[in-house]
Order: structure tokens, then C-alpha cells, then sequence
């Protein structure tokens, strides 16, 4: 039986970078969840005849949410969902069922690399008919219906069983649980040569795979243990837990300490890598080496043609604007198409919708192709894999080498958390009118060049959108001054530092960009405003 809820709205349901992502505590009050996806199925419309992809990364709430959507799908008229079995879905092996079965979108419960558990985030990220996440004309839409939400619709009925792979019915809605990982899995063989891989681990080729007990395990296991050959144990933290067993899912240098202890140890294996909570992002790893991940987006640029599904060419290639600029160098060399978006990964979509690009990648862990239209955490490791087994070379010759042809961008970035939003708003807004005023002027021994807003006029839907803001140095140094959209509570300055060098390749990131650091906090005049002397979180 449909049930119509009364309901009142809650004002804060505006979806940022990712989707809406809030404090698991805040997405559990009372109509919270039902409230929001009542106001996308209310901005969707007409459901009838819609098919929707259903999964989550496994934390908390996901088990509880899955089963209120199913509900309310089957209340709204529509008419079929594919779910992932017990919820479980990657954000990557969503996208590709959602274009595999060409369906109208997809929802993914995840707060992506945001801790998990009672005390942690939940998150929602929708994605429409193109695969990717919707873009920010639609979810204004969302967040101006959520404002005025009266009702939703629910089907009265007992949970549904998600254990079992097969068809059932709710109503008039169809439900198919699938296997989460097998399509995935099959895209990847497609893509890539697994054959000589295979071979690779043969040789007693040994690496680490961290899952965080988020929802790769399972993927990382079938790939890389049971398929590609990698020894029992390869993949750590493989089992999905509501909590994550503790972990912060996110792959960097400040929360991957498991792996980044067995990458440092005398006896570490030839690769470590890691995804976040829902596969989306990567982190990659040689013997007591880390690649930056703009480096990373460089560097598989430079060897797209020994994959076998770009060895016959690609578009084009993309980067967020933060990123470091070494991919556009590799662009240059290769006479690719090169693109700059905005931050979040909505903004490849069209590009490569329109055959603009193939490849992209940003420097917050995510690097992808057009195979889907999110960004894939294991298809860069079969990357990355791949061109090992093709070059013979370790992670750290593969780097120093593209280094050396191209030079190498020294990269971090410094993320100031737990702002108040008032103040890095004011900061910002300050920082923004005083722009103009900087060229000519000297900070710690920089001149800047330039300094100006990152504005993106989308070549394709004409949209325009600002994002950031830019201080250009001579000799090409950067710093990107943004305000994260992730956050589930408070503001997050990032401060994003680049120095571009030629002929000094070895040096020590944090000693090469420790001037533009100073000149950064002078410029946007951080510890004045903040009180912080330095950021909480550098990666
Ligand atoms: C999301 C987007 C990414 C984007 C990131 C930025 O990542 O999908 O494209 O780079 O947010 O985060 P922030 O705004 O905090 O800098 P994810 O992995 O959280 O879905």
C-alpha cells in the first residue's frame, strides 16, 4: 500500500562537490533521507517507465537508506531498480551499470573518503541518464523543491531481501539484484591487457592493496588476487565494514598510514595502492616513493598508447584547475586536446560526451577515462600495473624519468579545516576584490604575475561557473586559493602550491614550495583571519 507522509522541510539540503554529504546523525532525523530524494524524484517528475542504479560503499545508515528508497521509488511510479547485492555498488561500477543497461541514474549512498559510522558522514551522490554526477543547474533545482517539501511517498511493506542475485517485484516496480562486481570487472578486461599482467605477477611481481574495509575489497580481491595472480594477502583491509573498521577511508599521505608503513618498511613490495570509501579515488605507491597524483594524471597520459583501448588514439585531456599543470605539458607533447574545469568530476562529463577528451583527473586522488563518467580508483591501478609490465621500470623510474622529459611541478596541497564558514567566506570574498591589485607585487621573494578568479565557461551547455582563485607567479609558480565542497560541517580552506623546476628534480617538495607557502598565508592574510599558523592537513 502507497503511504503519503506529511512531512516539514529542512533548510541545509544543498548538494556540494560530491552530493549532499552531511553528519550521519543529521541525514538520520526524522524524513531527513526521505525528504531530500522526495525533492529528486519531485525535480525528476514523471517516473513512469524510469530505471534507476541502487547501491552504496556499505557504512552506516546505507543498509537502513537503501531500504526507504526502494520504498519511495516504488511509491513515485517507478518502474525498475537494479541494485547492487546487500547494497553494495562502487561509485565507478555504478556508472557502468547505469550506462551498461542505459538507464535514467543512479544513486550511490556514500560520503565518499569521509569517515563512516554513527559518529561519521553519509552522503548521496545522484547521477542522471549521462552517468555522471548531475550538474549544478539540476541540483539547485533539488535544493529550491527541498526547500518546500510538504510530502512524500512511501510503499507500506517488510524490508526487501538485497542477498539474493534475481528478479523481484514491489508493487508494480521491478527490482534486479546484481552481482556488484562482475560487469565491473568485465569492463576492466576490456580495457585493459590482462594477459600480461598476469604474466607480471607470474614474475613475483608483489604489491599492496589497501581497502580501507570499504566496498573495493571485494573488487580488489576478484581482480587482483583471483584473476590478475597477485599472492593471497595482496589486498588489506578488504572486508566492508559500517564503521570501516575505524579507518578514514581516504588514500593520502596523512591517512593511509597502514600502507604507507608497509610501502617505507626495507622489505616493501614493488606497488601499493589504495581507494577511497567508494573506490572513486587512488593513491599510488612505489618502494618508499609516492606519485602526486597530478603527476599521476601525467604520466598515464603520456603512455595512453600502450593500453589496449586507447592504443588507437584518445580526444583529448582534462584537469581540475588546482591540479598540478604537468599533464598540459604532456597535452603539448602529444598534440592532445586539453582542457581546465572547474573542481568536481561533473564538470568532465560533457567533455567527454562531446568527444572532447578521454582521459582526466584531478589532484584530490581521482584519475579516469571515458569508459565511464566517474572517476575510477582500480582502473588507475591496472593503469599504472600496466605500464610497469610494459616498461620494466619501478613506480619511482617511471616518475623520474617523466621528470626528466618534462620537468617536474613540486605539489601540495594545505587544507586549513574546521573554519568557521563565516570567516572563510569573509576570506575569500576579501582575498577575491583585492586580486587585481596584486600584480607587480612581491611576497617571500615571488613577484606575481597575475591573479585572477578561475572562471569555466563550459564549451558545450554554455554554463559558466567560478571556482577558486588564481595568483600567478614569474617563473611559474601558482597557489589555488578554494574552499572545499565536501565538508559535512564548518569550512575547509584548501591552499593548493605549485613550483614548476626544470633541472632541479630531486628536491624536497615541502623545502621547494616553502616560500610560495609563506607567501600564500601573507597574501590571504590566513593566520589573521583563521588564527591558524598552519594548515591541519597537508597532502
Ligand atoms: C568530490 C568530487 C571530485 C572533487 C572532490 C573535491 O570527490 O567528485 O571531483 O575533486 O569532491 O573535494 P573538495 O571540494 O573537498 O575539494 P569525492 O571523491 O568526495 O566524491
Amino acid at each position: 500500500m502507497i503511504k503519503t507522509v506529511q512531512t516539514t522541510p529542512y533548510s541545509d539540503q544543498k548538494m556540494g562537490t560530491g552530493g549532499l554529504r552531511k553528519k550521519t546523525k543529521v541525514m538520520m532525523q526524522p524524513n531527513y533521507f526521505e525528504n531530500f530524494i522526495q525533492s529528486i524524484f519531485n525535480t525528476i517528475g514523471n517516473l513512469q517507465g524510469k530505471v534507476f542504479v541502487v547501491g552504496g560503499d556499505g557504512r552506516y545508515y546505507n543498509d537502513k537508506a537503501i531500504q526507504q528508497f526502494i520504498k519511495m521509488a516504488a511509491a513515485n511510479g517507478v518502474s525498475k531498480l537494479i541494485i547492487g547485492q546487500n547494497g553494495f555498488l562502487s561509485t565507478p561500477a555504478s556508472s557502468n551499470v547505469l550506462l551498461k543497461n542505459k538507464t535514467d541514474g543512479g544513486f550511490v549512498f556514500s560520503a565518499s573518503h569521509n569517515p563512516g559510522g554513527i559518529n561519521g558522514d553519509f552522503g548521496i551522490k545522484y547521477a542522471n541518464e549521462t552517468g555522471g554526477q548531475i550538474p549544478t543547474s539540476i541540483s539547485d533545482k533539488i535544493y529550491e523543491n527541498s526547500k518546500h517539501i510538504t510530502e512524500y511517498k512511501i510503499f507500506e511493506s517488510p524490508d526487501i531481501d538485497l542477498s539474493k542475485i534475481g528478479s523481484s517485484k514491489l508493487g508494480d516496480m521491478q527490482i534486479e539484484i546484481v552481482d556488484p562486481v562482475s560487469d565491473y570487472v568485465e569492463m576492466m578486461q576490456q580495457i585493459f591487457d590482462f594477459e600480461s599482467l598476469k604474466q607480471l605477477f607470474k614474475k613475483g611481481f608483489k604489491m599492496k592493496f589497501d581497502a580501507f574495509n570499504a566496498v573495493t575489497g571485494p573488487y580488489a580481491i576478484r581482480i587482483f588476487e583471483e584473476i590478475l595472480g597477485a599472492e593471497k594477502g595482496s589486498v588489506i583491509n578488504s572486508n566492508p565494514l559500517p564503521d570501516f573498521g575505524g579507518k578514514h577511508p581516504d588514500p593520502n599521505m596523512t591517512y593511509a598510514t597502514e600502507l604507507l608503513a608497509i610501502m617505507n618498511a626495507d622489505d616493501a613490495p614493488d606497488f601499493g595502492a589504495a581507494n577511497d570509501g567508494d573506490g572513486d579515488r587512488n593513491m599510488i605507491l612505489g618502494k618508499k616513493f609516492f606519485v602526486s597524483p597530478s603527476d599521476s594524471l601525467a604520466i598515464l597520459t603520456d603512455y595512453y598508447n600502450i593500453i589496449p583501448a586507447y592504443k588507437n588514439g584518445i580526444y583529448g585531456v582534462a584537469k581540475s584547475c588546482p591540479t598540478s599543470t604537468a599533464v598540459s605539458r604532456v597535452a603539448k607533447a602529444h598534440n592532445l586536446g586539453y582542457y581546465e574545469v572547474p573542481t568536481g568530476w561533473k564538470y568532465f562529463v560533457n567533455l567527454m560526451d562531446s568527444k572532447r577528451i578521454t582521459l582526466c583527473g584531478e589532484e584530490s586522488f581521482g584519475t579516469g577515462s571515458s569508459h565511464i563518467r566517474e572517476k575510477d580508483g582500480i582502473w588507475a591501478v591496472l593503469f599504472w600495473l600496466s605500464i610497469i609490465a610494459k616498461t620494466g621500470m619501478s613506480v619511482e623510474q617511471i616518475t623520474r624519468d617523466h621528470w626528466k622529459k618534462y620537468g617536474r611541478s613540486y605539489y601540495l596541497r594545505f587544507d586549513f579545516e574546521g573554519l568557521e564558514t563565516t570567516v572563510a567566506d569573509k576570506l575569500m570574498a576579501d582575498l577575491e576584490a583585492k586580486l587585481p591589485s596584486l600584480a607587480g607585487e612581491k611576497f617571500a621573494g615571488y613577484e606575481v604575475e597575475s591573479a585572477h578568479p578561475f572562471i569555466y565557461n563550459d564549451p558545450v551547455d554554455g554554463s559558466s561557473t567560478k571556482n577558486g582563485l588564481i595568483v600567478n607567479f614569474k617563473g611559474g609558480s601558482r597557489i589555488v586559493y578554494r574552499l572545499s565542497g565536501t565538508g559535512s560541517s564548518g569550512a575547509t580552506l584548501r591552499v593548493y602550491l605549485e613550483n614548476y623546476q626544470t633541472q632541479k628534480l630531486d628536491e624536497n617538495p615541502r623545502q621547494m614550495l616553502d616560500e610560495i607557502l609563506q607567501a600564500a598565508m601573507e597574501i590571504a592574510e590566513i593566520t589573521k583571519r583563521t588564527g591558524k599558523k598552519e594548515a591541519d592537513i597537508v597532502t
